[in-house]
């Protein structure tokens, strides 16, 4: 039986080795305000990952919007114009004295997974949430777990793994496994007296 494992062709390997090439890739950005002083370090990881992987930064728009509540509908309506590969979301949400942090954190992932499959385009989940600031802190710092810089990472793995795909969607899949010429139909066989 042929199949292709598009995770492993178009993206680890070519991620791994560093050289994967993202020019020509369109992203969005939607990112927060709200704990801006966590968010502008995600946002600038985010910018740098698209750019190291040779995004041009004109072929990035980023959007500001006042919190993670506001995320899913505007990630939502960048993602329908068509006009990004995939489109990021930024944010923060730390959690404080009252189930707050429930509420937007919930809404806000389940919000942006629903945008996702409703335009039918990548969305990548780059909200931290947090018990603690230092947590927040740790986690937008490039130098430590640079949630920024996967976020772009993983919006170029999924940009990349759907075009792929969907440049594979418009030809029939017999059309694209080449055929093993000379095999011949093996007789049944006999069994042992
Ligand atoms: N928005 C966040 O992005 N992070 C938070 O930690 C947060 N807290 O804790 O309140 C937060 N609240 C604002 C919310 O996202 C909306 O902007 C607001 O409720 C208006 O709809």
């Amino acid at each position: 039986m042929t199949f292709r494992l598009y995770d492993c062709v178009v993206t680890n390997m070519k991620l791994r080795k560093g050289s994967h090439d993202a020019t020509g890739l369109r992203f969005g950005i939607v990112v927060a305000k709200f704990n801006k002083f966590v968010t502008s370090k995600l946002l600038s990881s985010c910018i740098d990952g698209l750019t190291k992987q040779g995004v041009k930064p004109d072929d990035i728009e980023a959007v500001r919007v006042p919190g993670a509540f506001e995320i899913p509908l505007v990630a939502r309506t960048m993602a329908r114009t068509k006009r990004f590969d995939a489109v990021i979301c930024l944010g923060a949400v730390i959690r404080g004295d009252t189930p707050h942090f429930d509420y937007i954190s919930a809404e806000a992932s389940r919000g942006i997974g629903q945008a996702s499959l409703d335009a039918d385009v990548p969305i990548i989940f780059g909200v931290l949430t947090t018990h603690t600031i230092a947590q927040a802190i740790e986690r937008s710092d490039p130098a430590k777990f640079n949630r920024g810089g996967e976020a772009a990472k993983s919006a170029i793995e999924m940009a990349t793994v759907m075009r792929l795909f969907r440049a594979g969607e418009e030809a029939p899949l017999s059309a694209q496994v080449p055929r093993v010429r000379g095999t011949k139909k093996l007789a049944p066989r006999k069994r042992k007296a």
